[in-house]
């Protein structure tokens, strides 16, 4: 899934590896002369390291004149070179499998790192070492592994050190798609483990090559050999001799192959690196423990993808990082048009004296400004929901479905209606799932504004759209409180981070940058016709999550006529340029056009009134204007 500028970047950086790998492989086998097993060594590695591996081939390994392998590969950086590419190839290899195995079981973190600790020095020993070296090295295969046993503890330790804490904090990091290896950045991370595992096991290999207890780079001899069939035994040696006495002298052993090494490390030397390297390796292990969750799996965090700035714990549930995460974009079912509008008036249909409504909710992308679209969970794909105008005494169905990836369910704030019709997950009703549908069914008995919205998670669901008005004519209509224009106003907060969209709360890296009237954020906010004298009903409705909005009207007062649906007694009707709209609150307001011109409705928390800290056109966000005529 593309997400980030960057993996447009690891699209790259694995072109680049597989023209890299193609390059070592072929040359590999177009005739550098070394054993088969350094030849797959170079090839594995370049194919974890990329660009990188191919660095260190042609620097230290490839062949630069025919017959010169030997003298070319002799420094002991480049047999430091050679001996923790072939640590690496077995090591990682197996690492790296066992990451795809535990990830697709579903085991968590901290297991994770042990069985990748010890598949990687499993498939390093008794394969890479044991049985791929075992024609070089000569002897039995248990002789090999009993050979290769202390050497490679030393060296897997040391790689799995920096190895260890590169995945462990990149992958539970903000983006955690790179614990799914279905997504290029688990195997970006694998890449770059890879190498900071390469960069911490270097400096042991060098050691350990110099005092003759590992190998480095080898050079086997050309094919028509004076051995004939017994050049497994020792061929390096072989070459060695017929290179005559001018051969490097010294530092010569590192190089020798099989029988040929000379260990000089003495037993507390090996016990102190075994020891050092051993306390590494659970350093790096246990460290990232005490700034991220490594309880959780692979499965547990579903890739979920955390906004900047989001303070993650040791103890952060996945419960609470899959809630606050970014829709992932290729959830979105529906793309709306640029200019599609919100609260969209939905005609029932009429069934047995019911008035019956079909809602489903699912993942849409949705403009909030030209330029500016989110990912969002919408009601019939518009955002707000669409407008359900009932009549006092009305008996309504909804048929709801839901397409979203997650469960939910609808609750009709501020309505008497049965308790099991009323919506909040496991309180009076199971989670609709996924694919799932449920009816709701009640009459309605009030008048007013009121309006529905998600009651499971609402925390994440409403913030990213589920939300919709109800607006209730009294059944004896002399009652309403008249105006000439009606005009309802959800308010909403978003957060539209990079390429992302989060759900806006007030919590550490999740509050809002976008604000919307409708679904709009000013200028594509609705403009409103009157004419001086006219008189505008403005139903304000806290559809949003977060704040209190001081909602303020220029042009003079107007009059508070009703309060969460409620209608006021005349003698407790008020006159007012602001009222304070909290979420969940709803305000009826009467505003008479008193002079022509252009009278702005807007919250008045500046920030509120800005786009992404920008102002546009003189405003943004919570803004909207009544143009008057005379
Ligand atoms: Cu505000």
């Amino acid at each position: 899934m593309i997400a980030f500028p960057y993996d447009y970047y690891l699209i790259g950086w694995f072109v680049l590896a597989a023209a890299a790998t193609a390059y070592v492989a072929y040359d590999q086998f177009a005739g550098n002369p070394e054993p088969t097993v350094m030849k797959c060594g170079f090839i594995l590695v370049t194919l974890y390291m990329g660009p990188f591996g191919l660095l260190l081939y042609v620097l230290a390994d490839k062949e630069p004149r025919p017959g010169e392998h030997e003298k070319f590969t002799s420094p002991l950086w480049k047999q430091g070179v050679g001996s923790t590419i072939h640590c690496v190839a077995g090591d990682a290899t197996g690492i790296i499998l066992a990451a795809v195995v535990t990830a697709s079981l579903g085991l968590p973190m901290w297991i994770d790192l042990i069985v990748e600790y010890v598949a990687g020095f499993s498939f390093g020993l008794f394969i890479f070492q044991s049985l791929f070296m075992k024609r070089i090295m000569g002897g039995t295969y248990w002789q090999n592994v009993k050979m290769s046993f202390m050497p490679e503890f030393i060296s897997m330790n040391a790689m799995m050190a920096g190895m260890a804490p590169t995945m462990s904090l990149l992958m539970m990091g903000r983006d955690m798609r790179a614990m799914d290896p279905f997504e290029l950045v688990f195997w970006g991370v694998m890449s770059f483990g890879v190498m900071v595992g390469f960069a911490t096991a270097y400096p042991f290999n060098v050691w350990m090559v110099k005092k003759g207890i590992k190998h480095g780079l080898m050079t086997e001899p050309p094919k028509p050999q004076k051995h004939g069939s017994g050049h497994q035994d020792g061929g390096r040696g072989a070459q060695h001799g017929a290179e005559g006495p001018d051969d490097h002298g010294a530092s010569g052993h590192g190089s020798h192959g099989g029988h040929g090494m000379k260990p000089e490390a003495t037993t507390p030397q090996l016990a102190a690196l075994a020891g050092v390297t051993g306390f590494l390796l659970i350093s790096g292990m246990v460290l990232p423990g005490f700034s991220v969750n490594l309880r959780l799996s692979a499965r547990d965090v579903q890739g979920a993808i955390m906004p900047p700035g989001m303070i993650k714990t040791f103890d952060l549930p996945a419960e609470a990082m899959k809630d606050m995460a970014a829709v992932p974009p290729r959830q979105v079912s529906y793309d709306a048009p640029a200019d599609a509008r919100g609260d969209r008036a939905l005609e029932p249909r009429i069934e047995n004296g019911l008035k019956v409504f079909d809602i489903e909710a699912s993942v849409i992308r949705w403009h909030i400004l030209p330029d500016v679209a989110v990912e969002a969970y919408a009601y019939n794909r518009q955002i707000p929901g669409p407008r359900l105008e009932l009549t006092e005494g009305d008996h309504v169905r909804i048929n709801f479905h839901n397409s979203l990836p997650e469960s939910t369910t609808v609750h009709w704030h501020g309505l008497i209606v049965p308790n099991e019709m009323d919506g909040p997950a496991e309180i009076t009703q199971k989670p609709i799932p996924s694919g799932g549908s449920y009816t709701y069914e009640y009459t309605v008995g009030q008048h007013g504004t009121y309006f529905y919205h998600s009651h499971d998670h609402p925390d994440r669901q409403q913030a990213l759209g589920l939300y919709g008005a109800l607006l209730i004519a009294p059944k004896d209509p002399s009652t309403e409180v008249r105006a000439d224009v009606d005009y309802t106003i959800q308010l909403q907060e978003w957060l539209k981070r990079e390429w992302l969209t989060y759900p806006a709360m007030l919590m550490e890296g999740e509050i809002p940058n976008y604000f919307t009237i409708n679904g709009k954020a000013y200028p594509s906010t609705d403009t409103i016709p009157m004419k001086v004298g006219q008189t505008v009903k403005l139903r304000f409705i806290g559809t949003n999550n977060n704040f209190v909005h001081p909602m303020h009207v220029h042009g003079g007062p107007f009059e508070v006529v009703a309060v969460d649906g409620v209608t006021l007694q005349d003698s407790a009707r008020y006159q007012a340029d602001t009222v304070n709209v909290g979420p969940g609150q709803r305000y009826d307001v009467i505003w008479t056009a008193r002079k022509p011109g252009k009278w702005l409705v807007h919250c008045h928390i500046p920030h509120h009134t800005a786009n992404n800290n920008v102002e546009q056109k003189g405003g943004g966000g919570l803004m909207l204007v009544l143009d008057v005529q005379s």
